[in-house]
């Protein structure tokens, strides 16, 4: 074995193996005197907190398999690379929005990280009714600026088709995101589960002719509109926050793809954080005030990702779309208004099928979320599942004929009183 070959972290491990690197004592301390703990819940990784005299620092370290299934799902060690070469680029584009990186090991498949500290996982903290101050306004900034900055609007073309490259390497995690989110959903495939209950509702959308075509459509987009630099996860499990803090973590999905998948697989986790309140209400209209809280802050998400996009193309469009020197430097300043009109239609529409679908895979296929899973009494879960798995539908089908942000919350709304069962 050489240095170089791959070995995991245990807690038992790990001071031996890092504790001469200097990043790392840096912040955290001779290693003698490391406390060092496993907290890795997602899906994929191994994630270390480790603690010593002088402070705290994260190391995630991927595992080459699916955490959450076992060694029989095989899983490349070079997504912890994409994970750290978006975390720089998000970095750039929206600083102070993601944890400091502080160290990467390719071959050991190790990015060292910032302890984010009192920071919780934002997904917990909406289940237990936890408000965060100004979120909607800073994911909004975070989806504009890493979104808008990635793109053929802003980068100049060579590093654009330079990163497009790069990031096409991300194949397997592509084809979690291609299957799981785009597939799976609508026949009954092998790792797909479901709350019993839903037996009939899950029945119906399968053999929905029209939602599956328009599943393959936004899986269309997904796989061959490279648009920008994607997160390519952003649920409410990649953000950390405080009540007043909020991070991103988690891009090791990163590619390139249309700008509204971000947006709506962020907007669908809020409207899943929505229906699932009643299942965690003590008594009846319990989380209602929680829950116009939600709703609210998905609106705010849309409202300040459009307005900050529409900033930055109006203040920083220097790629090769849609040039001033077309526009502006014309008189044709209105000609520009319109491009931004319809550029940001298009996100939009993107963004409702995109979140719709998000909606359907939580539910039907492997990766549930906390929000339903957590709701022990499998009844109330199947109620407000199917809430969502209907209001998913609508947005996928309906994405052309819903105008703002103000019907999608009165189309939830709606049907968080109706029984889809
Ligand atoms: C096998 S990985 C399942 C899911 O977990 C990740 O967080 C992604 O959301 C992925 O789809
Ligand atoms: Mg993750």
């Amino acid at each position: 074995m050489t240095a170089q070959d791959y070995v995991a972290l245990t807690p038992d491990t790990l001071a031996q193996r890092l504790g001469t690197l200097p990043q790392l004592a840096e912040r955290v301390g001779p290693a003698e005197g490391w406390k060092v703990r496993e907290v890795g819940d997602g899906n994929l990784n191994l994630v270390f907190i480790v603690e010593g005299a002088n402070g705290a620092a994260v190391v995630k370290q991927a595992l080459p398999y699916v955490r959450l299934v076992g060694e029989s799902w095989p899983l490349p060690l070079r997504r912890s690379f994409f994970e750290y070469n978006a975390l720089i680029r998000q970095e750039a584009r929206d600083p102070g929005s993601v944890p400091e990186v502080f160290h990467f090991d390719e071959a050991q498949a190790i990015v060292v990280m910032e302890f984010l500290q009192p920071h919780v996982i934002l997904r917990q903290a909406l289940i237990e009714g936890r408000r965060v101050a100004d979120l909607g306004e800073r994911l909004g900034l975070f989806c504009a600026r890493t979104l808008f900055r990635g793109s053929d609007l802003s980068l100049p073309a060579p590093a654009k088709k330079a990163d497009t490259a790069l990031f096409a390497g991300n194949v397997e995690l592509c084809d979690i995101t291609e299957n799981l989110i785009f597939s799976d959903p609508y026949f009954d495939a092998p790792m797909n589960r479901h709350t019993p209950g839903l037996d009939g509702i899950v029945a119906r959308l399968r053999g929905d002719l029209s939602l599956k075509v328009a599943a393959q459509h936004l899986k269309m987009a997904f796989t061959s509109r490279a648009e920008t630099l994607l997160h390519g996860d952003l649920h409410t499990g990649s953000v950390m926050v405080t009540g007043t803090e909020t991070r991103v973590i988690d891009p090791e999905f990163a590619t390139y793809g249309p700008i509204g998948f971000d947006v709506g697989m962020l907007i669908g986790n809020f409207l899943m954080a929505y229906f699932s309140q009643p299942g965690h209400e003590g008594h009846a209209g319990e989380r209602a005030g929680h829950q116009d809280w939600l709703l609210g802050t998905a609106a705010t998400i849309w409202e300040v990702f459009a307005a900050e996009f529409a900033h930055l193309w109006r203040s920083e469009r220097r790629g090769i779309l849609h040039q001033a020197s077309l526009y502006e430097d014309q008189g044709h300043a209105l000609a520009s208004e319109q491009a931004l009109s319809d550029v940001l239609g298009q996100v939009w529409r993107d963004t409702l099928g995109f979140c719709g679908i998000e909606m359907h895979r939580r539910i039907l296929s492997l990766a549930h979320n906390a929000d339903f899973e957590k709701i022990a009494d499998e009844g109330r879960r199947a109620e407000c599942e199917a809430r969502t798995l209907a209001m998913g539908r609508q947005l996928m089908l309906g994405a052309g004929a819903i105008h703002g942000m103000d019907a999608v919350i009165a189309m939830a709304r709606r049907m968080d009183k109706e029984n889809h069962l």
